[in-house]
Order: structure tokens, then C-alpha cells, then sequence
């Protein structure tokens, strides 16, 4: 990465158990060099750092928050609710309702304060990550040109091996 390393995109999680599942979106953007923060926030355990989080991410330059939760997951939507900055919800693949909860509790947000949600787990966790950096290319011509290359050599991966009896 060169330039601005000043955040851009914050991965935000409800617990550190949540980081398996968003460190999915943490390598992506490494790898595509978008500038990121990564922090544990807590909606019921810590809501008074959720505020301060929400309060300062615009004047901090943030344009997107990924907010990760398992369960009765509010996290993603009391960010929305105290930001303008747009959160892409990740579902977390809770072990009793195997993140149907997560999901449904992300993504049933009422109408008003929308949060854009994801598939439950590793693949939404990515995905968040991917659609952050396409929200970023416009005014960042160097991620879109990395965004770009990553979809070329995925596209030339999955053409290479387009054969699944040969390994
Ligand atoms: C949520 O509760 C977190 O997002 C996590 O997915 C879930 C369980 O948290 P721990 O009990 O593992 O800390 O707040």
C-alpha cells in the first residue's frame, strides 16, 4: 500500500469470537490495499464505545463500516442508526440457530436506517469486503484498478480448471 494510509473502511465485530469469520474481510481488503481499522464494539457490552465509534467515523474518514454479529445481532443496525457512513452487515454463523438469527436480525432492518447485508459467515465477510472497495473505486482509481485485476484473475482461474475430472 502506498499513499493515504489513513482508514477508510472499519471492520467492526460484537466479540472477539466473531474474528474467524471477519478476517475474511480484513485479508480481502489487505489485498486489494484499501487502508482499514479492525475493532471490537459490542451493541450490549459496550454501547458507549459504539456511540463514540459511530459518532467520530465520518470526521475520521471512514466511507464504509463492515460490522460482523452473531445472534441477536444489533450491532450493524445501531451503527446505522448513529452514522451516515453506510454499514455492510455480516451475518456470524452463531452455533445455535447457525446464524439464521445473525441474519434475520441484520437484515429485517425497518424502513429509515438501511443496512446492506451479506451472506451468513466467510463468504459475506469477503463479500463486504469487496463491496466496500467497489464503493471506494470511483474516487480511488488504484483500488478499482486492484478490484479489477482480482476479478480478471478469478475469471482465469475458474477458466484454467474448467475441467473437474481433471485435479
Ligand atoms: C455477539 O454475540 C457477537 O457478535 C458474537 O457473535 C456473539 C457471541 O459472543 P461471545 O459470547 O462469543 O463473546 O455479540
Amino acid at each position: 500500500m502506498t499513499g493515504d494510509q489513513t482508514p477508510k473502511v472499519g471492520i467492526v465485530m460484537g466479540s472477539r469470537s466473531d474474528w474467524e469469520t471477519m478476517r475474511n474481510a480484513a485479508m480481502k481488503l489487505e489485498a486489494l490495499g484499501v487502508p482499514h481499522e479492525v475493532r471490537v464494539v459490542s451493541a450490549h457490552r459496550t454501547p458507549d464505545v459504539l456511540f463514540e465509534y459511530a459518532g467520530s467515523a465520518e470526521k475520521r474518514g471512514l466511507r464504509a463500516i463492515i460490522a460482523g454479529a452473531g445472534g441477536a445481532a444489533h450491532l450493524p443496525g445501531m451503527l446505522a442508526a448513529k452514522t451516515a457512513v453506510p454499514v455492510l452487515g455480516v451475518p456470524v454463523q452463531s452455533k445455535a440457530l447457525n446464524g439464521m438469527d445473525s441474519l434475520l436480525s441484520i437484515v429485517q432492518m425497518p424502513a429509515g436506517i438501511p443496512v446492506a447485508t451479506f451472506a451468513i459467515g466467510n463468504a459475506g465477510a469477503a463479500n463486504a469486503a469487496l463491496f466496500a472497495a467497489a464503493m471506494l473505486g470511483p474516487d480511488h482509481p488504484e483500488i478499482a484498478a486492484r478490484l479489477a485485476a482480482f476479478r480478471d484473475r478469478q475469471t482465469a482461474d475458474v477458466m484454467a480448471a474448467d475441467d473437474p475430472r481433471i485435479a
